[in-house]
């Protein structure tokens, strides 16, 4: 069996598993559709616990309809009770409730390693979490983290500080580690100048990851991708910051492969990643 020149099989001789808890997007270019994308194209086998349906186009997010938190958790358990999960990923956990359920379920059946993606807002500013469940997040699934990845809106919901500069979002990691993850990503993608700089933090040293940036508004669905291909090659068994340099380098492709969709934002691309050699 194969499953490609850059795969691998995970310690059980198989394909690696990925899961992410996350919520639909019906529009396709950023949520579960996003991380399923990505986990095909880092060649992982991918699962999805669904939070909450989205309804949205490129235009924006017109609302969204949340699982009751008893069917987030059951979905959770069913898979990695058979198949498994090398690794498993955050996105829009949309309410307290559903965090509550989820913490417990991921406590219990140990599911590590775990990227967090603190999803707030959609790119349009929609939110996707209540604001009475900010705190949940923080509280309760943020000391899960291996790794939580906030763009600069999140990590000023999450800490107060506005990231502005190099010394602020050190500051930020700082402040966020503290939060109990294990690492940090601090994202730079909403920085200006002609990279996009990360800023990785794990409690003992930083890292600076970057890459140029593309000039372009479609971008929806590039936090998720970048999360997602991280937590895939964490799946692969590669380190934290091999894992986040292959998350930054798939990301860096998607939002060179980005297309307009619609009236609105369109998608990172994934076809990059699917396209025959010749
Ligand atoms: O990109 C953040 C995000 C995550 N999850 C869902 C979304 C969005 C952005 O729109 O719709 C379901």
């Amino acid at each position: 069996m194969t499953i490609g020149e850059t795969g691998g099989m995970n310690s059980a001789g198989l394909i690696p598993t990925a899961l992410t808890i996350a919520g639909s997007d019906s529009g396709g270019g950023a949520g579960i559709q996003a991380d399923l994308k990505t986990f095909l194209g880092s060649r992982v086998h991918g699962m999805s616990a669904i939070t909450a349906v989205t309804v949205q186009n490129s235009l924006g997010v017109s609302g969204f309809y949340e699982l009751p938190p008893a069917a987030v958790a059951e979905q959770i358990e069913s898979v990695v009770t058979d198949i498994g999960v090398d690794a498993a990923k955050t996105g829009m956990l949309a309410s307290a409730a559903i965090i509550e359920a989820i913490a417990e379920t991921l406590t219990r059946l140990d599911v590590r390693p775990l990227v967090v993606d603190p999803v707030a807002a959609s790119q349009h500013g929609d939110a996707l979490l209540r604001p009475d469940a900010l705190e949940a997040l923080r509280v309760l699934i943020l000391p899960l983290a291996t790794l939580a990845t906030p763009n600069l809106g999140e990590v000023r919901l999450l800490t107060g500080i506005t990231v502005t500069d190099d010394a602020s979002a050190r500051d930020a990691a700082l402040a966020l580690h503290a939060l109990g993850p294990a690492a940090v990503l601090v994202k730079g993608g909403h920085r200006s100048g002609p990279d996009s700089v990360d800023l990785l933090y794990d409690g003992s040293s930083f890292v600076e990851l970057s890459a140029p940036r593309t000039a372009t508004d479609h971008t929806h669905g590039s936090g998720d991708t970048l999360a997602a291909a991280t937590c895939a090659a964490l799946a692969r068994g590669l380190a934290l910051v091999d894992a986040v340099r292959a998350g930054k380098a798939y990301v860096t492709g998607a939002v060179a492969d980005s297309y307009p969709l619609g009236a609105g934002l369109g998608p990172v691309g994934h076809f990059w990643r699917v396209r025959p050699l010749d």
